[in-house]
């Protein structure tokens, strides 16, 4: 067991806001995947307070070490959420981490007031770092933005706040100190790195529907890593790393650069269950001396191909 804000955890892998579906999950792959859950706790995609459609397509453009997404953070709004999908999310083994997003500080301290007075969610995360809307990025961009907003949202709730950090900025750990100085409990980071893909068939297009897209997987996890250890050298709050993990060694990398808690994004979208594999495979590792003890389960078919 773990201590994460106070709240008590199996073990030091989560999900990255936004890349794992609990819901569709457990529709795709049954009660397996939810009574083997692969997180220790889980980050729900970011929500809003009014529903949105989303990014036009194509949303996705695969790299050779990754990808650029330009989804657009379609969600019910907060409405919807709390009406269908927090239901269902009580249901999950393990606390629930709901990450809310707005276009203004005012926005933002709504869906916390909402979501601070739910008994089902143990803890907040602000999203001031997507890169696919225009105003998710001023917040995050910015240390006395970020100030700001935790001004108008620490008021509100009692629950842990994370803010979810911007790899794109001149300095995430300027943001990081001042989203500490004022009163965040964790930071998580890093979120996509923007990017573009041109259309393979139509010169001087993008391919992304949004234009521009943030680019995830073992691309970004040396940024990762560099990202980690400038805020630990900042900041004395836990964090949550997170960047290209693929396995347990990754994740040992991430915590020996200063992590609390490690978070598993891209790798899902292959293997729903990466995030129980990497967990197992961190526990096998020695934090003191680095070494792995014990049979890596890397072969083991995905669990979508064992029903
Ligand atoms: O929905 C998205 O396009 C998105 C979000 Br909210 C985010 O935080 N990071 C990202 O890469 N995509």
């Amino acid at each position: 067991m773990i201590d994460f804000c106070g709240i008590r955890l199996e073990h030091e892998v989560i999900n990255g806001s936004g890349t794992f579906d609990a819901i569709a999950a457990q529709r795709a792959f049954g009660d397996e995947l939810l009574e083997r859950f692969p997180f220790s706790a889980f980050v729900s995609k970011t929500v809003t307070l009014e529903p949105r459609q989303g990014n036009p397509p194509p949303r996705l453009w695969e790299l050779g070490a990754g990808m650029i997404n330009s989804i657009g953070l379609p969600n019910k709004g907060l409405r919807g959420y709390l009406a269908e999908d927090l239901p269902k999310l009580r249901e999950l083994p393990v606390p629930l981490f709901v990450n809310v997003m707005g276009s203004a500080a005012e926005d933002v301290a709504r869906l916390v007031a909402a979501f601070g007075a739910r008994d089902e969610v143990a803890a907040l995360e602000l999203n001031v770092s997507c890169p696919n809307v225009k105003t998710g990025l001023l917040m995050g961009a910015d240390p006395g933005e970020t100030a700001a907003l935790l001004d108008a949202v620490r008021p509100q709730t009692a629950k842990p706040i994370i803010v979810k950090l911007t790899p794109n900025c001149a300095s995430p750990a300027a943001v990081a100190a001042a989203a500490e100085a004022h009163g965040a409990d964790a930071v998580s980071l890093i979120n996509t790195l923007r990017g573009m893909a041109m259309h393979p068939r139509r010169p001087a297009e993008p391919w992304l529907g949004g234009g521009t897209g943030g680019v995830s997987g073992p691309a970004v996890r040396a940024v990762a890593l560099a990202q980690v250890r400038e805020v630990r050298e900042r900041v004395r709050i836990p964090i949550v790393g997170m960047g290209g993990v693929q396995s347990g060694r990754h994740a040992r990398d991430l915590l020996d650069a200063g992590a609390d808690l490690v978070a598993v994004g891209t790798e899902s979208f292959r293997d729903p269950y990466a995030g129980g594999r990497i967990a197992a495979e961190l526990g096998r590792i020695d934090a003191n001396s680095g070494v792995f003890s014990g049979a890596s389960d890397e072969a083991r078919p995905p669990i979508a191909q064992r029903r």
